[in-house]
């Protein structure tokens, strides 16, 4: 027979056991990921996220392999600058090395790759104006020889250009892809596609 569930570790395993029954996992604020393949995403998520937060994110793929973050969702509050809330994606373990990317607004990156086996994914919010968040996979991917293999990001300069991975020296990467989301003053706007073909074999 069913009887009322008023201790707190019995509502605790009934919320685990609906959670697992949904599958939906609990997504805290940030935290070390040390796997070869997972999930990544806003605290809270798909609740929205929380307003004056700071999340930091680590993952460790095993020695040997790069890290192949890509986007399923994607919902911060939106600017052209991302000042108010925004995800940093860094290629390492430190605010120190490259960042792979900043990005805010409901556009969903494209599919980012370290080129070691570590990656850091920070997400800021202010105090106003939130949204779902983000959620990503990511998974150990086969290193390329060439380092220079991530892709796309957000454009913001008067002025600028975009190439493909490995660029002009080899072929893109294989099961890549790439977005760039490019925003100018809307006086500025002057657009010159410039395609540099090259043959591949
Ligand atoms: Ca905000």
């Amino acid at each position: 027979s069913r009887f009322l569930c008023r201790w707190a570790p019995c509502v605790r395993r009934r919320l685990r056991s609906l959670r697992e029954r949904t599958h939906l996992p609990l997504f805290p604020c940030g935290g070390h990921m040390v796997t070869d393949s997972g999930m990544v995403a806003s605290e809270g998520f798909p609740s929205f996220y929380k307003p004056n937060s700071k999340c930091t994110w680590y993952i460790t793929v095993p020695e040997g392999h790069v890290v192949m973050l890509s986007f399923r969702l994607f919902d911060l509050e939106a600017d052209p600058t991302c000042r108010y809330d925004y995800l940093d994606v860094y290629n390492g373990h430190s605010r120190l090395v490259q960042k792979l990317g900043r990005f805010c607004g409901t556009f969903r990156p494209g599919a980012l790759i370290s080129t070691s086996n570590t990656m850091m994914l920070e997400m800021v919010s202010d105090d106003a104006t939130g949204g779902r968040g983000f959620l990503a996979s990511f998974n150990a991917g086969k290193p390329h020889m060439e380092g220079n293999q991530f892709c796309g990001g957000r454009l913001t300069k008067a002025q600028g250009s975009v190439k493909t991975p490995n660029w002009p020296n080899s072929n893109y990467p294989a099961g890549i892809s790439c977005s760039w989301h490019i925003s100018v003053e809307p006086s500025n706007v002057r657009t010159r596609v410039f395609c540099q073909p090259r043959r591949f074999n």
